[in-house]
């Protein structure tokens, strides 16, 4: 069984200093650093959230407050600040992220009409990023996900990736969530559970890994 660590959209906009930025997204990066230097992980594979200008999630394409809603053919969609512009500073790998171990980077949310929190496939699932395929072609069953943000495409990643078969572990440690309600990211987490994923923490994923070897 060949695994994956699968890298969600951890992006300068999403981190303190950033457009969109999620509550301490900026501190999961050393323990993810620690994940990728263990080489327990056959791949790692990493999102970025890769919108054109006036994207449909942009509150200010309407002139409409961010984190209000707007209607569109595929649903409701939260609207966002402009957060993660394809070639700009926001939408570039955290600088402490040790990006040099990524052997895959997978681009999602480029229609400028569709917005994608999940990293398989946009909201409308209309089309796929490419991620699926290049796992398949990989040979990787089981996925440990990380990231930005937990309660939208760290949770939407994971519901699609249950549904296509994969074991998934979210290793909770390594996630931070926008909680635009309070309590949507352990919700996020109940939910993933719910759907037959795992939670963990890095630190029981390397005892459990010590464990294996003895
Ligand atoms: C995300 C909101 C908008 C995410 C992306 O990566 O979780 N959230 N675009
Ligand atoms: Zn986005």
């Amino acid at each position: 069984m060949k695994n994956a660590l699968l890298l969600v959209d951890i992006q300068n906009d999403f981190c303190p200093g950033g457009a969109l930025p999620v509550p301490e997204g900026d501190r999961i990066v050393p323990a993810i650093n620690r994940l990728m230097h263990t080489q327990l992980f056959q791949k790692v594979a990493a999102t970025k959230d890769w919108h054109p200008p006036g994207h449909i999630s942009f509150a200010s394409r309407y002139g409409k407050e961010v984190y209000t809603t707007t209607d569109t053919p595929y649903g409701p969609q939260i609207l966002w600040p402009d957060h993660c512009i394809q070639g700009t500073w926001g939408a570039e790998f955290h600088p402490a992220l040790e990006s040099g171990l990524i052997r895959q980077v997978v681009y999602k949310g480029i229609d400028p009409e569709i917005d994608s929190y999940s990293t398989f496939f946009d909201n409308a699932r209309l089309q796929q990023t490419g991620l699926h395929a290049y796992l398949q072609d990989a040979g990787v069953t089981e996925l440990y996900l990380a990231g930005l943000a937990t309660d939208y495409c760290v949770l939407f990643s994971s519901l699609d990736a249950l549904e296509l078969g994969y074991r998934v572990t979210v290793i909770e440690d390594c996630c931070r969530g926008v909680d635009v309600r309070p309590g949507d990211c352990q919700m996020a987490l109940a939910k993933i559970v719910a759907a037959g994923g795992r939670v963990t923490s890095s630190q029981e994923f390397f005892n459990s890994r010590k464990e294996e070897r003895q």
